[in-house]
């Protein structure tokens, strides 16, 4: 769709059971080829719809009916499976956090190529509460809010922030009083490489930082895969970019110079 009908903002909206374990393989090559998408990805650590199985993003441990003694797995974590693919827009939002979840989203529509947005999002029947550390009074201590330009501070005071450790080479954190403002690292969303965004997106899971970073991780550019596809059609089709022309070139490099038939003699004749 995002080929065939440039004039329309094509969203994906999904979970994290279609997203990342029944879709996983569409999810990873859409975003590997830069497909102009806005993935929102509805994150609330179970399948829902089929009344709460665990899913690829489900805490070890967790009971549910298809893992009654607690799930085994290793959880995905999906921004760091978004970076991994290439992805040119990661963020994260928290579903009752309308201010940040506005912004992210808007940005997200706006960028040209694949945008992923994480929703942490409640499940009030199937996973009450997942989220709970991240609502109400309790969000300040527990949400680190990236933002391009600023030093990434964590905790309600900002007394801490994340620096790299001179000796280990590691992210880790240290209090902004003794290391100096100078030294905590300052957001940047539209830096090329992704190894700074995936060392964010892991931040939480490696036991560094007990808060969790929102905001956007990665907003680089770079030409999108449906762009670059209509511009082969029209190349293809020589100057004429009209609906037969396009039709004409398909069915000529259908009709190739690699075609036999096969009469009814059994003789094959080129073309
Ligand atoms: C290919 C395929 N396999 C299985 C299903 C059945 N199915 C529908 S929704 C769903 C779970 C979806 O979970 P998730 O993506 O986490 O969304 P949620 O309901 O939690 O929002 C499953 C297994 C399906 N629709 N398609
Ligand atoms: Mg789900």
């Amino acid at each position: 769709m995002a080929i065939s009908r440039p004039d329309l903002a094509v969203f994906v909206v999904t979970g994290d059971g279609d997203a990342l374990s029944i879709g996983g393989n569409h999810l990873i090559h859409a975003m590997r080829r830069n497909v102009n998408l806005t993935i929102i990805l509805f994150n609330n650590e179970i399948y829902g719809l089929t009344k709460g199985q665990y899913s690829p993003t489900s805490q070890q441990g967790l009971v549910t009916k298809s893992s009654p003694m607690g799930s085994v797995d290793y959880p995905f974590n999906p921004l760091s499976v978004a970076l991994g693919a290439g992805c040119s827009f990661v963020g994260r939002a928290i579903d009752s956090d309308r201010k940040s979840l506005d912004a992210t989203i808007a940005a997200a529509a706006k960028h040209r190529g694949t945008s992923f947005v994480e929703v942490y999002q409640n499940c009030p029947i199937f996973n009450d509460g997942a989220y709970d550390d991240f609502k109400g009074p309790e969000a300040a201590e527990h949400l680190v809010r990236l933002v391009d330009g600023e030093p990434i501070l964590l905790g309600a005071d900002q007394a801490q922030g994340v620096v790299r450790d001179p000796v280990s080479g590691a992210l880790t954190t240290a209090a902004v009083a003794e290391v100096g403002i100078d030294h905590v690292l300052v957001h940047d969303s539209h830096r090329v490489d992704p190894s700074l965004a995936f060392e964010l997106s892991h931040l939480t899971d490696s036991g560094e930082i007990s808060q969790t970073p929102v905001g956007i991780f990665r907003d680089v550019t770079k030409p999108a895969y449906d762009d670059m596809v209509r511009d082969q059609l029209v190349q293809a089709a020589g100057k004429n970019t009209s609906r037969e022309a396009h039709d004409d070139a398909l069915q000529s490099l259908l009709n190739g110079v690699d075609t036999w038939t096969v009469g009814e003699d059994g003789e094959v004749h080129e073309g």
